[in-house]
């Protein structure tokens, strides 16, 4: 199903990106040693700032998506392998993260699942273009990991997420804190073709329904091993992502 949205207030037609509107969240543990953490997801690029090769200017953007805290240690995707057909394919494609925070709730080794949709400071689902940024807070104990997943806005299936294995969210049992952009990678999830970004056809906004595009068959891959001929931006470029442990009694 086609949600129609229009975020005009944020100045970009958003028709096409699957968006879903509430808040989904699993916590399976509320006992004591969980610490609460808040992971700030910020479009640092410069709007217009990308260019396609017929000169049109483009905002890279980024989709809703998931904060997934787990034990297990590929819990959304496997590097070389073809897509699980969990809900991936509709968080690269159409930036709707709905079908994979659905999926991976009844799976042992995922300890919640917080979506995030709605840039702060607005109140309407959608994507997040440069200014804007998705906030997600979730609690977890130590032993726990993160993965984060979100949609390359204007591309045909690429995402963004760490390494399959995710990021351990304590050192030597201490809260991570700070900056954690450098662990942040675009994938390719294997199941679409591309086209130049930005302009492509059968890209979320501009696809005439969701799931649009030609199959690829293919596995999921880092960006950096696949030879489409079209070049992305630095990561560090374009976002800033920022993990801040809340402070408990307990600390110190
Ligand atoms: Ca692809
Ligand atoms: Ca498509």
């Amino acid at each position: 199903m086609l949600k129609q949205i229009v975020g005009a207030t944020l100045g970009l037609t958003l028709a096409g990106y699957g968006l879903v509107s509430a808040q989904q969240s699993k916590t399976m543990e509320k006992a004591g040693g969980m610490t609460k953490f808040t992971v700030k997801i910020e479009n640092i690029a410069v709007k217009d700032g990308m260019k396609a090769k017929d000169g049109t200017k483009w905002s890279f953007a980024m989709s809703p998506g998931l904060c997934i805290v787990h034990t297990n240690n590929a819990p959304v995707f496997s590097v070389g392998k073809k897509d699980r057909g969990k809900g991936l394919e509709s968080q690269a494609e159409e930036g709707n993260p709905a079908a994979l925070a659905k999926s991976l709730q009844s799976d042992k080794g995922i300890k919640s699942v917080t979506v995030f949709n709605t840039p702060v400071g607005t109140d309407t689902p959608a994507p997040i273009i440069p200014g804007y940024a998705y906030e997600c807070s979730f609690e977890a104990a130590p032993g726990s990991k993160l993965t984060i997943t979100s949609m390359f806005g204007q591309s045909n299936d690429l995402f963004y997420a760490p390494s399959e294995s995710g990021i351990a969210l304590f050192n030597n049992g201490k809260p991570i804190s700070g900056d954690i952009t450098g662990k942040i990678i675009l994938w390719d999830a294997g199941t679409e073709v591309h086209e130049e970004p930005g302009v492509g056809p059968n890209q979320a906004p501009r696809q005439k329904a969701p799931n649009t595009g030609k199959d690829e068959n293919g596995v999921v891959k880092n960006i950096k091993d696949v030879k489409d001929g079209f070049s992305y931006p630095k990561t560090t470029a374009v976002m800033k992502v920022t993990i801040t442990p809340a402070k408990t009694p307990n600390s110190n």
